[in-house]
């Protein structure tokens, strides 16, 4: 067994192998500026500190955070203070760092004397931390004192992402994930500096959130027998749902929750007859077909309800969007559909939201604030999407071929989907958010999410087995500029998170593709 009292000190340790000798180059995504100095070196020692931004509490809750990752690999204490220090360290610092960085970047300095991640705010802190938890080596994971000495290579790194939004997104109506299961995605997409994961609440198989003005949504609708195959019953209630948010607050990431409608909605309608135009309520299905139900548009019912759950929803969620859905409604014809959403979209302003969308939401002559989520894998684009960025509106991309990660990796892959085709890491990673949808230009790109619908997901393992490493790839194209983009370069570093996520107890897919370290 090995104990804190092992780590040997730092002058031994020039001569064994250090935390795995990673280099400012390696981080995961690539920043946007390294400057490597040889010269130097920063060696954490038992008698290191965290020094925060004197004053800013949030500064010290990204210190404690990072205490927090340190602590069981190193065993050292790491008290975090936010007054004067003069022992060496690490420093998180707000202000007076290269001007590039803006409200989510980082400027990160290392040397013999300390390293100082200087940041904006405490998301672009917590995403120095991230970076610096990377230049430690992948041991820095074990949850047990390693023995190994912890150093980080010197220089200075520059980086702020390419988008604002960088999202993930579980799918908890085929198959309900707990608590437990999003907390542990929540802290596994944050070392990739994703800020948002997109929560699907509801769909045809089962309602995953509390809603106090129609209860049986989730407990008949959620309840026993819900989900695919009827083994996916669960819901969250308004407490699990509050500290949910918390949680990823504190992981700088936004939840962003979803409401599919006016199709994907047969788990309300089973649940209350009156959902439906002829008053009959539909047998509950638990299979994987897609655009058979639709909420009765011309029934004043139905915005009674939309408005109830939009009202509840909004009340119980801190970030700025309220996903709509409005995907596959093919059981709604055209015109039901625009009269649907030009009622429901502005609902979400009512309650002090910008509705989100799947893009067919664009064919509503959606407003400005409205953000279409592109989800189509075709490079013809879609004309009403193109209007809408006339209109002003910006574009969440999400190609179904290249940023789904439940496809398939290849025919082999036990779990997952195959209609958008097999996503193998190279293809999650050869295209551009910046311009692959028609008549969108980057300048109208917010920015990339990797949807993981659960059809074929039962726990967390299926979902670790399939976001990684694919979803490595899509937080770099959404972190990382442009002339950055280089597969061999990707896949070296790649390879070298291998030993990480295995630390981290994720099995991974071991993509062929990939020379794993
Ligand atoms: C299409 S993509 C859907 C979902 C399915 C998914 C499976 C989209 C907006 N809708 O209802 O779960 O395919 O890959």
């Amino acid at each position: 067994a090995t104990s804190g009292a092992a780590a040997a000190a730092p002058e031994e340790a020039a001569t064994q192998s250090t935390a795995g000798g990673t280099q400012l180059t390696d981080v995961l995504p690539a920043p946007v500026e390294v400057k490597p100095n040889g010269h130097t070196k920063f060696w954490l020692t038992p008698l290191s500190r965290i020094h925060t931004q004197p004053g800013s509490k949030e500064a010290k809750q990204v210190g404690d955070y990072l205490a927090g990752l340190l602590r069981p690999a190193t065993g050292y204490p790491l008290k975090v203070s936010s007054g004067p220090s003069w022992i060496p360290g690490i420093s998180l610092l707000l202000g007076g760092a290269d001007q590039r960085i803006g409200d989510q970047g980082y400027q990160l300095d290392s040397n013999v004397t300390g390293v100082t991640i200087r940041a904006n705010s405490a998301a672009g802190l917590f995403n120095g931390v991230q970076s610096l938890r990377q230049l430690f080596g992948a041991k820095i994971e074990a949850d047990t004192p390693q023995r190994t000495a912890w150093s980080v290579a010197g220089g200075r790194i520059v980086d702020y992402p390419r988008f604002g939004y960088r999202g993930a997104f579980l799918d908890l109506a085929r198959h309900f994930h707990t608590p437990d299961e999003i907390r542990t995605y929540i802290d596994e997409i944050a070392q990739y500096k994703i800020n948002y994961l997109h929560l699907h609440l509801t769909d045809d198989q089962g309602w995953r959130i509390q809603i106090d003005s129609w209860p049986k949504l989730t407990t008949v609708g959620g309840g026993p027998g819900t989900g695919v195959d009827g083994v996916g019953a669960g819901f969250l209630t308004k407490a699990d749902y509050a500290a949910l948010n918390k949680y990823a607050a504190e992981r700088q990431i936004t939840i962003v929750p979803e409401i599919d409608m006016p199709g994907h909605t047969n788990a309300a309608q089973s649940t209350y007859a009156e959902l439906n135009c002829d008053g009959v309520a539909p047998a509950p299905r638990t299979d994987i077909e897609v655009g058979y139900s639709s909420l009765c548009i011309d029934d004043e019912l139905t915005y009674k309800f939309v408005e109830d759950v939009i009202r509840e929803l909004a009340a119980m969620t801190p970030g700025p969007y309220l996903h709509i859905g409005g995907d596959e409604a093919h059981a709604t014809t055209d015109e039901d559909f625009k009269k649907f959403m030009e009622r429901v979209i502005p609902m979400t302003a009512k309650y002090g939201k910008k509705p989100f969308g799947w893009h067919e939401i664009a064919k509503a002559n959606s407003p400005a604030t409205t953000t279409p989520q592109y989800w189509w894998s075709t490079p013809d684009g879609d004309a009403a999407v193109a209007e809408a960025v006339k209109r002003g509106s910006k574009v969440l991309v999400s190609p179904a071929n290249k940023a789904y990660l439940d496809m398939k990796y290849d025919e082999n892959t036990k779990l997952g989907l195959k209609w958008a085709g097999y996503i193998e890491v190279k293809t999650a990673y050869e295209w551009d958010p910046g311009t692959f949808v028609p008549g969108v230009p980057e300048s109208s790109v917010l920015g990339v999410e990797a949807p993981l619908w659960s059809e074929t997901l039962r726990n967390i393992e299926d979902i670790e087995f399939m976001a990684f490493p694919r979803l490595t790839a899509i937080a770099e194209l959404g972190w990382s500029p442009q002339a950055k983009h280089n597969w061999e370069n990707y896949r070296d570093r790649l390879a070298k998170q291998g030993p990480r996520l295995s630390a981290q107890g994720i099995d991974f897919y071991r993509s062929p593709q990939i020379d794993w370290k």
